[in-house]
């Protein structure tokens, strides 16, 4: 019998870059052939072939009531027979930005747009406008969307601009990225007292997805809060992965409870607040906010910004999760599932380390958690391979790269978590 997938992929490579329309998608980091997915319901997809696996990706993080879910499909069908787009104000806009900044006190006003990258280039264009500064800070293994400026990599030393990532960004784009290492307060201090007045902003993902799951420390989080307070520069927060996903007030919620008064100046987000259609925001303070064109000198634009089917999904998602009991049901499914896997691992006798936090996990076969891109990467990437190949094949899908995170939804059931934690078992076993 054929492979439908290996059919399409191959189809799809003679007329699309790599066969995917985001590299990731492609497996080039695991090997073999991705799964073209032909639908999805609750917890679950099925591929070209009809074969079903438990989504541990779930679109990289929106799908965290689960696919389909009736009430957003509901909203979705309703909005659509309104009309797809207008390119002109609606009334659920203003319900949208008045939910996220409900759950959001640091932010006062919220730009909606399509993309994480779009927010995220945003969200720097305006750090940039609102202090007049051009040089920021970012951390190596955060990821923030393929915005030129963004697509960089430390440089040669501390306190060196950086390199860019990829091909066609020209090396006076990145000149004023300075790139280092995460949870390293030494070089966070070196570097503000070398450019501190110069700094526009520091970008963060409070919790790095691209790193599979690594915390900001608290001492290290505090650390960015006071730095960019004492020199004027703005603390951007990305959390286009950890937003509503990992807490219905986001990460910084979870800083705010160790760090007293704890907020970022910026936020960006996206994933979640679309519920899976092309929706991303950032927002903040008004005074920052307020620099924004039309009100503003700082331009950012775009055709379907607030689309309002997205729109339409988006609101809704984020009014199921903020029902009275979801988050302690997410988490505690989320919880589950690590510790299954850290009791197989352990039983295996495999060097296994993992921590969750709200719907989003994520795991490393290395004895202790990574606290930095550089320790994530002394991972065996072969070991890892063979496991999400071993997973693959009994039905269980997770990220096809070791420094992805993991996606727990509402509709993933005690079964499905049964299921995925005898499955990884098998597939540690079979080495
Ligand atoms: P998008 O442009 O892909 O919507 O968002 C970019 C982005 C920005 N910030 C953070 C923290 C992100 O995680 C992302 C996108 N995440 C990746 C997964 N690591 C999306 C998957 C992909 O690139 O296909």
């Amino acid at each position: 019998m054929t492979d439908r997938n290996i059919d399409l992929f191959e189809r799809a490579s003679r007329v699309i870059p790599g066969g995917v329309n985001s590299p990731v998608r492609a497996f080039r980091a695991v090997g073999g052939t991705p799964r073209f997915v032909q639908r999805a319901q609750g917890a679950y997809f099925w591929d070209a072939n009809g074969q079903r696996y438990i989504d541990y990706i779930g679109s990289w993080g929106p799908m965290i009531l689960g696919h389909g879910n009736p009430v957003v499909l509901e909203a979705v069908q309703k909005a659509a027979l309104d009309g797809f787009s207008f390119g002109a104000p609606t009334e659920r806009e203003i319900e949208l930005a008045e939910e996220i900044l409900k759950h959001v006190p640091s932010m006062e006003m919220v730009r909606l747009v399509s993309s994480g990258t779009e927010a995220g280039m945003s969200a720097l264009r305006l750090a940039r406008g609102a202090t007049g500064r051009s040089k920021f800070i970012k951390f190596e293994g955060c990821y923030h969307g393929h915005a030129d400026a963004l697509l960089v990599k430390a440089g040669s030393g501390l306190a060196t601009f950086g390199h860019p990532t990829s091909a066609g960004v020209p090396a006076e784009v990145v000149q004023h990225t300075l790139v280092l290492e995460y949870n390293n307060i030494e070089q966070l201090e070196q570097a503000f007292q070398l450019h501190g007045k110069e700094l526009a902003c520091v970008m963060i993902e409070p919790i790095a997805g691209n790193m599979n799951f690594v915390r900001a420390s608290v001492p290290f989080m505090k650390r960015c809060r006071e730095l960019c307070t004492q020199y004027g520069a703005l603390l951007v927060f990305d959390e286009v992965m950890t937003g509503f996903r990992v807490a219905l007030g986001s990460a910084q919620s979870i800083y705010a409870k160790d760090i007293a008064g704890f907020k970022p100046d910026v936020t960006v987000l996206g994933k979640v607040i679309g519920g899976g259609m092309p929706l991303a925001a950032f927002g903040g303070p008004r005074d920052i906010m307020s620099k924004l064109a039309p009100t503003g000198p700082v331009y950012q634009a775009g055709t379907l910004s607030g689309n309002p089917v997205a729109t339409a999904c988006g609101l809704t998602t984020l009014k199921e999760i903020a029902k009275p009991g979801f988050w302690n049901a997410l988490s505690a499914r989320t919880q589950s599932l690590v510790d299954g896997l850290s009791a197989a691992a352990t039983k295996a006798g495999v060097p296994f380390s993992a921590d969750c936090q709200g719907g989003m996990f994520g795991f490393f076969l290395l004895p202790e958690l990574p606290h930095n891109y550089a320790k994530v990467m002394t991972s065996d990437g072969a070991k890892f391979n063979r496991l999400f190949h071993g997973l693959l094949d009994r039905g269980v899908y997770i990220a096809p790269a070791l420094y992805e995170a993991g996606f727990v939804s509402a509709a993933h059931s005690e079964a499905d978590i049964a299921q995925t934690v005898e499955a990884f078992a098998q597939a540690l076993i079979a080495g």
